[in-house]
């Protein structure tokens, strides 16, 4: 008994490396079959992002354009108003999203009358329609409650790479506290969307530990975001060398393959692909994006690039 607690996610890891190493038409082929298997194909899920109180964070994490530890440019700007945010969710619902994802740059959530709006800004997005995703970093217990309450559909925190790799990259909160998050956000019955960035100098086997820390989650995230880096002048990453394409197809296939379920979100980076890739990316089992023009801080295809691509591919 004890050495299989032991060895279970050695041995995730180990099928995970053979689903990766196959060769790539076999791969795609078979995170194709899993991907039409258990969802409509044509199916691509247009999420809206709006950051709602921008820079100034505490944290150092060493990709973000908004940690006060490194020069970025990013000012910090004060928590949006109910009005704006529903102006713009209003807004993204016109052109297409079906999830509105709203993101603080806070090491934590406080209570107080900031949560308390983010809690009605749940309760309006919901209102119009629309899934509703927020990411405002560690939260006790009582705080997921309350954001389950107020109608919440999934809750954005990821573990950005593996284990091993994270002390490279972020030493203001450690791996063990994220975990910690995503289990206050289980228990309040919300739904988990975690996942990671790729291209911040770690290696392919590094990406599959942290699918395999993902496949330990119970449950397993209902969504999982890829970020491919987006390098931000002044951060410790800004350098890095782009994501190789074959990986990031190879990543997005396996992440279907040992996900069925879940939405693989092709998320930060597309500004910097290809319509190929993208397509490519699609048919390997992506099956989510964030769309229209601005990330968080950063730039991301227009929603007329995104509207054109989908025809291109037939897909309304
Ligand atoms: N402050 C909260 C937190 O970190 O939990 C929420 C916002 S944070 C910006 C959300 C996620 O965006 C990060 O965990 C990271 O995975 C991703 N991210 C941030 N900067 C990025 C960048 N430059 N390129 C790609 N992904 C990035
Ligand atoms: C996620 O995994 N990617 C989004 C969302 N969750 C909040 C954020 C991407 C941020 C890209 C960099 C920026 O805009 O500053
Ligand atoms: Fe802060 Fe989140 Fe950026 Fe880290 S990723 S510095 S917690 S905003």
């Amino acid at each position: 008994m004890m050495t299989q607690a032991i060895d279970a996610p050695r041995e995730r890891l180990t099928a995970l490396r053979s689903i990766y190493a196959l060769p790539l038409p076999e791969l795609i082929f078979r995170a194709a079959s899993v991907h039409r298997e258990h969802h409509e194909i044509g199916d691509i899920q247009r999420c809206a992002l709006l950051s709602i109180k921008t820079g100034g964070c505490a944290e150092d994490c060493g990709y973000c354009a908004q940690s006060a530890h490194f020069k970025t440019g990013v000012p910090a700007t004060p928590l949006l108003s109910l009005d704006e945010v529903r102006d713009k969710a209003t807004r993204a619902r016109e052109l297409g999203a079906t999830r509105f994802c709203m993101g603080t740059a806070w090491r934590e959530v406080k209570d107080g009358l900031a949560f308390d709006r983010i809690l009605d800004m749940v309760r309006c997005v919901r209102g119009l329609g629309m899934e509703a995703c927020v990411t405002l970093g560690m939260l006790t217990d009582e705080q997921a409650r309350k954001l389950a309450d107020a109608g919440l559909t999934a809750y954005n925190h990821n573990l950005d790479t593996s284990r091993r790799y994270y002390p490279q990259i972020v030493s203001t909160r450690s791996y063990d506290e994220r975990l910690e998050t995503l289990r206050s956000i289980q228990r309040a019955g919300i739904s988990v969307c975690c996942g990671g960035i790729i291209g911040m100098g770690e290696t392919e086997d590094d990406r599959l530990e942290l699918l395999a820390e993902l496949a330990s989650l119970d449950p397993v995230p209902e969504s999982i975001p890829i970020n491919c880096l987006v390098p931000i002048t002044g951060t410790p990453l800004e350098n890095a060398e782009p994501v190789d394409a074959i990986q990031l197809v190879r990543l997005i296939a396996t992440a279907r393959i040992v996900f069925p379920k879940a939405r693989v979100r092709l998320s930060a980076g597309r500004d910097r692909m290809s319509r190929e890739l993208q397509v490519l990316c699609f048919l390997a089992g992506a099956n989510s994006i964030f769309f229209g023009d601005k990330l968080l801080t950063a730039p991301n295809p227009d929603a007329g690039d995104d509207a054109e691509l989908f025809r291109a591919m037939g897909l309304t």
